[in-house]
């Protein structure tokens, strides 16, 4: 294991090639930061962070990320020296809280070890699958017609699952028309935490009528026994996103039997190695677990692709191909759909891509560097 002697972390600001919009608001664009670690023999690492530019989908900002990073983060790699992933998730956990920044950080350090042994960052994570199956994430729409329109778009693309977004008073009628016009769409749907625990009854109603497989982090956050409720009476998964942190999080949720299906992200968790974690204890629990996604560019899904390669997340994952997000994507080669819904997982060393500099550098917004003081 050699050491990092030098971080650089950059701000980017990237338009979406449309608008996404949630029961937080509407996004047009996303700005986040990429940390790339350097090591003594001079192998690059990157990582991007999911942290978005307000505190909507969680407490952490691109503004408290890079707190995070610039107070503790990076001191930490100076002290150390030479740090494994794992090591570093173990040093972090001291530290309460921000797990994107963490994440972030994690994940430019796993990129680095797997490029360093020459192996792909699927491979060191020990995943098998040279493809990973997947679905697309689709925003509320201005119109219900719309809305068909951009669904049968990404079914004619090859998506062989969708999930749309929801809220009180976009839920039933999207759904109803999707059913209607699409008979044996596999699809699900994401409240992002946006009803009441009182309303089980009418998600329950609807998503039953309208066949959904799945319905995702209906209540806020700490509401784990309205989900738990929901969980007794669903013929349908009930998936947290939100509310699972960590792993004391998911044994509290599991043990509650407030999930039947886990939806896992590497920034919402602090990392690459607790991510692994909690695929392996939820499918040894039962549970379907599988990877999303936080509209990262290629840089972020190549992580969640690599992650996605393991053997316990056995549902389609939140990773659509690059033209679905940006154009051109920030890294060649770019994600393309492939047979039977699919996206492959890069072979080459580390994440298998690479940043394409200048398009990097176009829309690079801030620009720092830090080096380990050599005594
Ligand atoms: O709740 O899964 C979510 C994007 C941003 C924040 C939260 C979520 C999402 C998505 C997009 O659903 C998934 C993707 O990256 O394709
Ligand atoms: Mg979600």
């Amino acid at each position: 294991m050699v050491a990092v002697r030098r971080v650089q972390l950059d701000e980017l600001e990237l338009p979406l090639v449309e608008p996404f919009e949630t029961s937080f608001g509407v996004e047009r664009k996303r700005r986040f930061l990429v940390v790339q670690v350097e090591s003594d023999d001079g192998e690059l690492g990157l990582g991007e962070c999911v942290a978005a530019k307000d505190p909507l989908y969680s407490s952490e900002s691109v503004a408290t990320a890079r707190w995070m990073i610039e107070t503790y983060l990076l001191p930490l790699l100076w002290r150390e020296g030479a740090v494994h992933p794992q090591i570093f998730r173990d040093r972090v956990r001291l530290w309460r809280g921000h797990p994107m920044a963490k994440a972030a950080v994690e994940m430019a350090l796993w990129d680095l070890w797997a490029r360093r042994h020459r192996q792909s960052l699927s491979h060191v994570l020990g995943g098998r699958r040279r493809r990973v199956e997947v679905g697309v994430s689709v925003g509320i729409q201005p119109s219900i017609p719309a809305l068909v329109r951009r669904v049968g778009a990404y079914l004619a693309e090859g998506y062989g699952r969708i999930k749309i977004k929801v809220r009180p008073g976009w839920d039933e009628a999207p759904v109803a028309a999707l059913r209607k016009e699409f008979p044996d769409l596999r699809l699900w749907v994401d409240a992002n935490q946006a009803y009441p625990a009182s309303s089980g009854r009418s998600i329950r109603r609807w998503a039953i009528k309208y066949g959904v497989e799945q319905v995702e982090q209906p209540f806020p956050e700490r509401a784990l026994a309205a989900h738990a409720a929901l969980v007794r009476r669903a013929p349908f998964r009930v998936c947290l996103d939100e509310s699972i942190t960590d792993l004391a999080s998911f044994e509290t949720a599991r043990s509650m039997k407030a999930l039947t299906s886990l939806n896992v992200k590497a920034g919402r968790v602090g990392g690459l190695g607790t991510a692994r974690e909690l695929g392996r204890d939820a499918a040894k629990e039962g549970l379907r677990a599988w990877v999303g996604g936080m509209l990262e560019t290629g840089i972020g899904r190549a992580h969640n692709v690599a992650l996605a390669s393991l053997a316990p997340f056995t549902f389609p994952a939140d990773l659509s191909a690059s033209d679905r997000y940006y154009q051109p994507d920030l890294v060649e080669p770019a994600f393309q759909l492939g047979p039977r819904s699919t996206l492959s997982v890069p072979q080459g060393p580390g994440i298998g891509v690479d940043v394409v500099e200048p398009f990097y550098r176009k829309h690079r917004r801030r620009h720092h560097e830090y080096r380990r003081q050599t005594p």
